[in-house]
C-alpha cells in the first residue's frame, strides 16, 4: 500500500496548512488529506460567508499539489442543514451556492462529505456534489425544501433521482421526510454508515474506519476546538482514511450528475409518475411546490443534467417568490418564536421530568400517556374504577399493536412502551410524579375536586396541568395550596398524534412551572404555544366564531354541505359540520327532513331564507376568526400574531400554504377585511362582530399584523 509518506515523497510537495478562509470555514491538513470544516451555529447554514469560504478553501486544495484528498466535515451538532432560510428574503450575497457546488464537483481530488446530525436541503445538495458520501449511524438525510413551499435547487431534483432512483427521490422530495443512514445506504445515496467508534457499519466500504488512524496525523481529533472535546472525531477519522484510501486508487472520482442506470429503470416504466402522485394526492392538496417537485424530477428522466439544472434554478425563483413559500417560510419562524417565552426570566430553570401522571383514562388520558411512553417517560394512568382503567389500557395497547402492524414501529417498541404506562386507582400513585396531566371529563366541579385531591398527593414543585380544552386554569388553581404550580396543557385529539399543546398560564402559574411544561411538552413531541386564560383559549375560542357563523348562514338558507365545501376548497382538511360529527355530533343529514328542521327553527328566530355566495360563506367564516384572533392579540391572551397562526394551523387544520389566520389576514388586506366586518356588525349584529380595536387601527394604519412585532 501507498503511504501517505510515500505518496507526498513522489509528488513531491509537502503541504501542512491550517487556515480560515472566512469566520465560518477553515481548513487543515491531516497527512495529505485536507479536511476543510464549517463552523456555523447553530445548525451550519449554508450562509455567504460559509459560501464565500468554501469556495475559497476548494480553490485553495484543488492547487495544492500536496493535497492527495478532501473531506468535508461540520462541527457542532450537524451537517450543514440547509440554505440560509434567513437570507431568502434578501437578494443573495455572492458567491452563488451553484457555483459553491460546482467548485467541490468538479475538484480533481477526490472529495468525501461525513455528514452527522441532520444533513437537510441545500446540506444534502452539497454532500451530493462530492465524489463520496460517508454518514454517522445516527445522521438523518433528507430535503425539506417542500415544507418551506419551494424545491431543492441547489441540484437536488437532478443528483437524487439519479443516486436513489425516481421512486425514492419523489418521496423524499415530496414529503420532505428524512431518512436514516441505513436507509440512505440501501437507497445508494451514501457510501458507507459510520458507526460511533468510527468503524464503517456497512457499505461497500466495510473497512472505511479500520485505517482510522493510520498515518494520519489528528486522526479521531477535535473538530470542535470551540468545545475542546472530540464531538465527530470518530467520523473524521473514518473519513479521512477513506478518502486517502480513493485517493491512492486514483480516479476518475463518480460524479452524481453522470449516473444514468436509474434514470434508466423510471424511463422503462413511466407510471411512477402517476402512481406517485395518486399516492400522495390527498397530503400534497392545494400546496404548489409539490408538483413542481414532481415535475422537475420528472425533467431529470426526459433532460439531460444541464437542461434539467437549469429547469429547476427557474422552478425555484418561482416557487421562492410566490405566496405559498412566504406563507411557509413565516411559518418556519413562527413555531419557532412560538416555543420562546418573551417576557419570564432569561434562562428559567425547569423542573426535570422523569416520571409522568396522567389522570383519567379515556380517549385524552389514553392519548396523552402514550406520548409520554412514546419519549421514553415512565407515566402512571390514574382511573376511577377498574373496569375504566382496563378498557382505557386497552385503547392504548390496540393503538400500539396497530401502529406496530403498520411497520411504525416493531413489536417490542410496542411492548416497552406499553410497560412505561403503569395503571393504578389510587391518586396517592403519583407522589413521584414531576407532571401530573389531568384528563377526566370536562366538568368544572369535576376537575376541582380532583385538583384539590392531587394538592394533598403531589410532590413539592410538581407541575399540575390540566387538558382542559377551555375551563378556567385559575379557578382550578385556587383549589390547591400551590397556584404557582398549577397549568393548563391543552392537548388536541387524538394526543398521540395532533402535535400543537396550548400551555395556558394561569394569573399565578411560575415562570418554572411555565418553562418546564413548556419543556415538556417539546420533549414528547409537541409544538408548544403559551396562551393566556378565558374561555376556549386561542384556538377553540376562535372556533367557536366560526362555527357559530357556520351555523346562521345555514339558518339563512346555505345547506351545511354547501358551508363544508366552501371551507374545503378554501383548504381545511374538512368544513366545520364535518368537523362537528367527527367530534361526535352524529345527527346524519337528510335532505328532506333537516331542511324543513332549519326552515322552521329560522323563522322562529325571524330570519328569512336568502341566497347566501360562497364568498359571503368564506368572509364570514374567515373574518370572523381573525376579528377573534386581534381581540385575543389586545387582550394579550396570545403574546404574537405567528403564535395564533401556529395554533390555527397544527390544531384547526388551517391551511399552511396560507401562512395561518394572521398571516393569511395581511395578505388578503386587514383594510377590506375591517370594512367587511364593520358591514356584517350593521347587517347581522352579535358581539362578535364587533370590530376589533386593534384590527381597527392596523388597518386605518395600513399596517399588518406581522408589523407588529
Ligand atoms: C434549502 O436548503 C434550499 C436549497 O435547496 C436551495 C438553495 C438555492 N436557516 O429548529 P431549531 C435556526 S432550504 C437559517 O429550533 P432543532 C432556527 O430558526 C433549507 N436558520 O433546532 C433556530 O433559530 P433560533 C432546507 C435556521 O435542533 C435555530 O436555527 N433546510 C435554519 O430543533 C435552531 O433551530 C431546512 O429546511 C436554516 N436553514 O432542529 C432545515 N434551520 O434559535 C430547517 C434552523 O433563532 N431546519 N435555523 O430560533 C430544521 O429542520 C431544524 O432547524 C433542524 C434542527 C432539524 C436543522
Amino acid at each position: 500500500m501507498t503511504t501517505d509518506a510515500q505518496k507526498t515523497l513522489r509528488s513531491g510537495a509537502v503541504t501542512s496548512f491550517s487556515e480560515s478562509f472566512s469566520e465560518s470555514v477553515r481548513a487543515e491538513m491531516d497527512g495529505a488529506v485536507a479536511v476543510v470544516m464549517i463552523d456555523n451555529p447553530p445548525v451550519n447554514a449554508l450562509s455567504h460567508h460559509v459560501r464565500r469560504g468554501l469556495l475559497d478553501a476548494m480553490a485553495r486544495v484543488a492547487d495544492d499539489d500536496g493535497v492527495d484528498a478532501v473531506v468535508l466535515i461540520c462541527s457542532g451538532r450537524t451537517f450543514i442543514a440547509g440554505a440560509d432560510i434567513k437570507e431568502f428574503d434578501r437578494a443573495p450575497a455572492p458567491p452563488g451556492i451553484h457555483r459553491v457546488l460546482d467548485a467541490i464537483e468538479s475538484c480533481p481530488k477526490p472529495v468525501v462529505a461525513a455528514m452527522h446530525g441532520t444533513a437537510y436541503g441545500g446540506g444534502l445538495e452539497t454532500a451530493m456534489c462530492a465524489h463520496y458520501r460517508l454518514a454517522a449511524a445516527a445522521a438523518r438525510l433528507g430535503l425539506p425544501e417542500v415544507k418551506l413551499g419551494i424545491l431543492p435547487g441547489a441540484g437536488g431534483t437532478q443528483r437524487l433521482p439519479r443516486l436513489v432512483g425516481v421512486a425514492k427521490a419523489l418521496e423524499m422530495c415530496v414529503t420532505g421526510d428524512p431518512i436514516d443512514a441505513a436507509d440512505a445506504l440501501a437507497c445508494g445515496l451514501i457510501d458507507a454508515v459510520i458507526e460511533d467508534n468510527g468503524e464503517a457499519g456497512g457499505g461497500s466500504e466495510a473497512d472505511a474506519g479500520s485505517e482510522a488512524d493510520a498515518g494520519s496525523e489528528a486522526g479521531g481529533g477535535a473538530i470542535s476546538e470551540a468545545s475542546g472535546k472530540s464531538e465527530n472525531g470518530g467520523l473524521r477519522a473514518a473519513a479521512v482514511a477513506f478518502a486517502r484510501r480513493r485517493a491512492v486508487e486514483g480516479g476518475p472520482h463518480p460524479r452524481a450528475r453522470d449516473l444514468d442506470a436509474k434514470l434508466a429503470e423510471a424511463r422503462a416504466s413511466p407510471a411512477v409518475f402517476d402512481e406517485f402522485k395518486a399516492r400522495f394526492a390527498a397530503r400534497t392538496r392545494g400546496f404548489l411546490a409539490p408538483e413542481l417537485i414532481a415535475a422537475s424530477i420528472a425533467n431529470s428522466v426526459s433532460m439531460d443534467f444541464e437542461a434539467g439544472s437549469a429547469r429547476e434554478r427557474e422552478l425555484l425563483i418561482e416557487l421562492l417568490g410566490g405566496p405559498q413559500s412566504a406563507a411557509q417560510r413565516h411559518f418556519f419562524f413562527a413555531q419557532r418564536r412560538a416555543a420562546k417565552i418573551d417576557d419570564g426570566p432569561p434562562a428559567t430553570p425547569t423542573r426535570p421530568v422523569s416520571e409522568a401522571g396522567v389522570v383519567g383514562a379515556g380517549t385524552m388520558g389514553g392519548g396523552i400517556a402514550m406520548c409520554f411512553a412514546n419519549a421514553g417517560i415512565g407515566v402512571t394512568l390514574v382511573e376511577r374504577d377498574q373496569a375504566a382503567l382496563d378498557r382505557g389500557l386497552a385503547v392504548v395497547r390496540r393503538n400500539y399493536e396497530r401502529t406496530a402492524a403498520r411497520g411504525g414501529i416493531t413489536g417490542a417498541d410496542a411492548e416497552a412502551r406499553m410497560g412505561l404506562i403503569r395503571g393504578s386507582l389510587d391518586l396517592a400513585d403519583l407522589a413521584g410524579a414531576d407532571v401530573v396531566i389531568e384528563a377526566v371529563f370536562e366538568d368544572m366541579d369535576l376537575k376541582r375536586r380532583v385538583f384539590a385531591a392531587l394538592d394533598a398527593v403531589a410532590a413539592p414543585g410538581a407541575v399540575l396541568a390540566t387538558n382542559t380544552s377551555g375551563l378556567d386554569v385559575n379557578g382550578l388553581a385556587a383549589e390547591t395550596s400551590r397556584p404557582e404550580s398549577v397549568i393548563g396543557m391543552h392537548f388536541f385529539s387524538p394526543a398521540n398524534v395532533m402535535e400543537l399543546v396550548e400551555v395556558v398560564r394561569g394569573a399565578a402559574t411560575s415562570p418554572e412551572a411555565v418553562a418546564t411544561a413548556m419543556a415538556t411538552a417539546r420533549r414528547i413531541g409537541k409544538i408548544a404555544v403559551p396562551v393566556g386564560v378565558c374561555p376556549g383559549f386561542v384556538g377553540n375560542r376562535m372556533l367557536a366564531r366560526r362555527q357559530a357563523e357556520a351555523e346562521r348562514i345555514v339558518l339563512e338558507g346555505a345547506t351545511p354541505a354547501r358551508v363544508d365545501r366552501v371551507l374545503y376548497d378554501f383548504g381545511f382538511p374538512m368544513g366545520p359540520f364535518a368537523m362537528q360529527d367527527l367530534a361526535g355530533l352524529d345527527i346524519g343529514w337528510k335532505a328532506e327532513t333537516s331542511t324543513e328542521m332549519i326552515r322552521d327553527l329560522a323563522a322562529g328566530r325571524g330570519i328569512e331564507p336568502r341566497p347566501v355566495s360562497d364568498q359571503e360563506v368564506l368572509e364570514r367564516c374567515l373574518y370572523s376568526m381573525v376579528n377573534e384572533g386581534a381581540k385575543i392579540l389586545e387582550e394579550g391572551v396570545a403574546a404574537r400574531p405567528g403564535d395564533i397562526d401556529v395554533v390555527g394551523v397544527k390544531g384547526y387544520g388551517w391551511p399552511l400554504y396560507t401562512g395561518g389566520p394572521m398571516f393569511w389576514a395581511d395578505a388578503a388586506g386587514l383594510g377590506r377585511i375591517a370594512e367587511s366586518i364593520r358591514d356584517y356588525h350593521s347587517r347581522l349584529g352579535g358581539r362578535h362582530w364587533e370590530l376589533s380595536p386593534l384590527l381597527e387601527r392596523l388597518a386605518a394604519e395600513g399596517s399588518t399584523f406581522a408589523g407588529l412585532l
